[in-house]
């Protein structure tokens, strides 16, 4: 049974997918902990009555970012993770904490990266006229949302949009691909080579 630690920030709703999909589809995999920078992360509540551990360690009361994600790292450490995945974490990460979990580390990010790295996507995609975006999940590699791409949904901008429903669109293709990403990756579906990912079998890497 490999082991899997979910950090969130805030909602937790792409965690909450993942556990729920784990639970019905009997992965070889479990949820150990879900680990948040937040107390207020509502995503705690939900992991801690499905009898999740939960942990929280505040980046505000750390002096540095160094000094937070050293903490961070020994608290999921704790947790002897195969995979951790950010699902809506919100603070960069060095690059003694990415190396640490080099390959074993996955974030999703809603855009179609490599467009859009950063904040406010749905926005700036918004503002650059774009006719489809879309989310993310790769491993996660010290220059931010730069890693090797695992998995992409393609979501077509209609007339109107405005930058909450362009993400209430995305967040629902975010709740099918990130879960597949994960279960690839605890079924060792997934292979890295010079800087991109393949599925063993052949299986789609993209929803459209
Ligand atoms: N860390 C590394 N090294 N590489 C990545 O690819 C990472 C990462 C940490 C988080 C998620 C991410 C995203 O998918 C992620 C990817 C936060 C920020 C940010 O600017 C940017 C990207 C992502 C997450 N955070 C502010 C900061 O100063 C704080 C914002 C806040 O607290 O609301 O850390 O988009
Ligand atoms: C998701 O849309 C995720 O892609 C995005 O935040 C939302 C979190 O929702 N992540 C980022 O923007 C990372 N910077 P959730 O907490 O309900 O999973």
């Amino acid at each position: 049974m490999k082991r899997i630690v979910i950090l969130v920030s805030g909602r937790g709703s792409n965690m909450q997918a993942i556990v729920q999909r784990c639970a019905e589809q009997g992965w070889p995999a479990r949820v150990a902990a879900v680990v948040a920078n937040r107390p207020d992360a509502a995503g705690l509540t939900f992991a801690a009555a499905q009898g999740i551990h939960t942990a929280v360690v505040e980046h505000k009361a750390f002096a540095t970012r160094e000094a937070f994600d050293a903490e961070l790292a020994r608290v999921i450490d704790g947790f002897a993770p195969d995979l951790v995945v950010l699902a809506g974490f919100m603070r960069i990460l060095g690059a003694g904490f990415v190396r640490h979990y080099e390959g074993r580390l996955l974030n999703i990010h809603p855009s179609l990266l490599p467009a859009f790295p950063g904040l406010h996507t749905h926005r700036r995609a918004l503002q650059a006229g774009c006719q489809a975006v879309g989310a993310t999940v790769h491993f996660v590699t010290p220059e931010l949302d730069h890693g090797p791409i695992v998995m992409q949904s393609v979501v077509p901008v209609r007339p109107g949009d405005d930058e909450e429903a362009l993400a209430a669109r995305v967040l629902a293709t975010e709740h099918v691909i990130y879960p597949q990403a994960v279960r690839w990756f605890v079924q060792d579906k997934l292979r890295l080579d010079e800087g991109r990912v393949t599925q063993v079998d052949g299986a789609s890497q993209v929803l459209i």
